[in-house]
């Protein structure tokens, strides 16, 4: 198939292929990314795209899903082998729909639901203010203790307090494990739903370094592309202990996310992806990944600690770190996440626990291994990397975030050009380069 695309729209094709060097170049440290293998890769870009296939194998809306009803029903037995569940639906395109689909299944209008606070590290759609989730349901968010853990005391009597309808565990930016077997006593002594959303943790739950969900939940969301490694998508699974609770849990999901959400045809290509990927995860060779990953996350956690920086609750047990600058200034992430951009090293801004700055100007970065790992970095990597990024912090922790709005933009751009300027990050930027030339992307 290669060389159609520059034939074509040889604009779209040079687009393609300077990301292709940016990702090779440079050190992709946002958590939830990854680098796919191109068997998915191949998957994704083939003839499925094309199939409309509304509806489930057997049962469709559609003529000529022969082929389609294999595909999507082998990707179905792999995610129930591998995750231990006896009902998976694998059609929602996203996390966020995902996520709805289950609030369809098992809530009426208005219901209280929990989450973990968004500025905690919890995700937008377990009731955070902004979301639909807190529009539609009434929205009872728990958060950390002051150490960085989860506060389950407060858990437990908010749930007792409020009586949720369903309760999710499971974050966007925790470094903690999920205790999954004190959430799902709590959910039980108040006839709670209890939902883990392991996007984050899938590859790792799947690597066994990460306590699975299965026994302790009713269902289990997930997206497909962090360190699962899959493509984009996410999947919806019932548990034995879900089934239990309610015999017609699989099918309320189904019908939640076709017809009664918010999706229409399945993106088979995505679907035959995911199952790639679920393959690929199913191999040794996974879980030594999986364990890679941990053990690099920790070993950078704890370079950058022994470099004076913060990292919120003292460390990680999984893939990602908040790193935590309040201690030189508020509003210091999106300098951070500039100047590590012009280094060659990308991540994301992010709030930190009791954020005292905004969502957009927060006080920290968050960043992860799943993808450094793919390249097959390993910890002497951790620490060279450790030292890159301190070097970056020395060079962004003098400024300061002025409080007025106007002031901001014109501070930011000037601080900008200065970072340009800063002969510290373009040496970096040069060993970034070096270093990724050793390791390339699948
Ligand atoms: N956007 C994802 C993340 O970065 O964690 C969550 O949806």
């Amino acid at each position: 198939m290669a060389g159609f695309l520059a034939k074509t729209d040889p604009e779209m094709a040079e687009l393609i292929a300077a990301e292709k060097k940016r990702r090779q170049e440079g050190l992709e440290m946002i958590p939830s990314e990854n680098h796919t293998s191109p068997a998915v890769l191949e998957a994704l870009a083939s003839i499925l795209n094309d199939k409309y296939a509304e509806g489930y194998p057997s049962k469709r809306y559609y003529g000529g899903n022969v082929v389609i009803d294999q595909v999507e029903k082998l990707v179905i037995e792999r995610a129930k082998k591998l995750f231990g569940v006896p009902h998976a639906n694998v059609q929602p395109y996203s996390g966020s729909p995902a996520n709805f689909a289950v609030y369809l299944a098992v809530c009426e209008n208005g219901d209280v639901i929990m989450g973990q606070n968004l500025s905690d590290g919890g995700h937008l759609t377990h009731g955070a203010k902004v979301n639909a989730s807190a529009r539609f349901f009434q929205s009872v968010p728990y958060h950390l203790r002051e150490d960085g853990y989860l506060d389950m005391e407060e858990v437990r009597r908010l749930a007792l307090e409020h009586k949720p309808k369903l309760i999710w565990c499971g974050a966007t930016a925790y470094s903690r494990e999920i205790p999954f077997e004190e959430f799902g006593k709590i959910a039980d002594e108040v006839g709670a739903y209890l939902a883990a959303d392991i996007a984050h943790i899938a590859g790792l739950v799947i690597g066994e370094v990460h306590k699975s969900p299965a026994p302790f939940v009713h269902i289990i969301t997930t997206t497909t592309h962090k360190t699962l490694r899959g493509p984009r998508g996410a999947m919806i699974m019932v548990t034995e202990k879900g089934m239990k609770k309610d015999p017609e849990l699989g099918q309320r999901i189904d019908k939640a996310v076709f017809p009664a959400g918010v999706q229409g045809g399945p993106h088979e290509h995505q679907i035959a992806a995911i199952g790639v990927a679920l393959k690929e995860a199913s191999e040794p060779a996974f879980t030594e990944y999986s364990k890679q990953v941990v053990k690099n996350a920790r070993t950078l956690s704890q370079e950058l600690m022994n470099r004076e920086l913060k990292i919120v609750s003292g460390g990680t047990d999984n893939h990602l770190m908040v790193l935590d600058l309040t201690l030189h200034g508020k509003g210091l992430g999106i300098f951070l996440e500039e100047a590590l951009d012009m280094a060659g090293i990308t991540v994301n801004k992010n709030t930190v626990p009791q954020e005292f700055s905004s969502p957009f100007y927060p006080s920290g970065v968050r960043l992860g291994t799943p993808a450094i790992t793919t390249r097959g970095m390993k910890e002497n990597e951790m620490a060279q990397i450790g030292g890159y990024i301190a070097q970056v912090v020395n060079e962004i922790k003098a400024f300061s975030l002025p409080d007025d709005k106007e002031g901001r933009i014109a501070y930011l751009k000037d601080a900008k050009k200065r970072m340009k300027e800063s002969a510290v990050i373009k040496k970096v930027r040069e060993e970034v380069k070096e270093l990724c030339g050793k390791f390339p992307i699948p």
